[in-house]
């Protein structure tokens, strides 16, 4: 090849690589535009709800229960609780934390479902002000263990026990394509799972472990209508968001049996929530086949 021939070889590649950069870079350009337009629409959606109405920022209502995530159940209970007017998005279900559930108050964003009724709980919406110091300390030890404990047992028999993830199919709705997913999400919960702990015992010992959890709350509840006596406070949302999932979102479990056979006051103090907190409970269940099937 003539050296003039070398040249113009290495100019059309450097112009076809060009141009293949900028056509990617006008397309990320347009996809970043989207992105950002897309945002402000939902920005603006959320601004129109009106003054002190929480939207309320969660995965889709399920089959069985309103919630699929147990601290959805659990922040929607409390904002039942506290009479605010609330307003579901579904469309961004992910915090800047890459957590469901959140919420935007009067345009203020707030992430972490404790965090939200503490902060929401300091300004006037406190149901926990007649227990005392000892009280309040339970109650905490209580909710720190369904959240941080007791939920990661029921996210090892929702997502990994059963490797067809039936439970989700049985309680939830989502779009086919999510099941060529399911190896992923299974891949990334054993990965969570094994840092927390639980993922490194056998089935038999997080069994037994939940139980403990399970029945430490039967115990303590004794023949009280809420955990902490006659009035539920903010603590019954946490423990209701739990057990709620274990009664209506973990179908043929062993602790679905544990709740309604050897607990059965905990299956009464769940249906006590749902009556008290949420009315519309059947009414605002996803029917099955309503959306896209799997
Ligand atoms: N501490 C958080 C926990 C929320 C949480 O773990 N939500 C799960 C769904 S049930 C989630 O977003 N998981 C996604 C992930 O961990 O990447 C809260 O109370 O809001």
């Amino acid at each position: 090849m003539s050296l003039f021939g070398f040249l113009t070889a290495i100019g059309d590649t450097l112009w076809e690589y060009g141009t293949l950069l900028t056509v990617l870079f006008v397309v990320a350009c347009a996809i970043s535009a989207y992105r950002s337009w897309k945002k402000e629409q939902l920005r603006n959606e959320w601004n129109a709800a009106g003054k002190d109405v929480v939207v309320l920022h969660t995965l889709g209502r399920g089959y069985t229960c309103p919630h699929i995530s147990p601290f959805g159940l659990k922040l929607e209970t409390y904002l039942r609780m506290a009479g605010y007017k609330i307003q579901i998005d579904e469309k961004a279900p992910m915090s800047s934390k890459g957590k469901t559930p959140w919420i935007t108050l009067n345009g203020v964003d707030m992430t972490d479902s404790q965090l939200i009724i503490e902060h929401l709980s300091a300004n006037n919406k406190n149901f926990s002000s007649h227990l005392s110091d000892k009280e309040r300390a339970i109650a905490n030890a209580f909710q720190v263990m369904v959240d941080e404990h007791l939920y990661w047992g029921l996210v090892r028999y929702r997502y990994l026990t059963d490797p067809h993830i039936r439970a989700m199919e049985l309680t939830s709705v989502y779009p086919s394509w999510i099941k060529y997913m399911f190896p992923l999400m299974r891949h990334m919960l054993r990965k969570a799972l094994h840092a927390q702990g639980l993922g490194r015992h056998s089935d038999a010992e997080v069994m037994g472990i939940m139980r403990k959890d399970i029945e430490s709350i039967s115990t303590y509840l004794g023949e009280k209508p809420f955990l902490m006596g006659d009035e539920p406070c903010e603590v019954d949302c946490a423990i209701f968001g739990e057990l709620g999932h274990l009664l209506w979102n973990a179908p043929d479990s062993p602790y679905f049996t544990m709740v309604t056979e050897e607990f059965p006051n905990l299956q009464q103090y769940c249906l006590r929530m749902k009556d008290k907190f949420w009315p519309d409970w059947e009414e605002i269940l996803d029917k099955p086949l309503s959306k896209e099937p799997h």
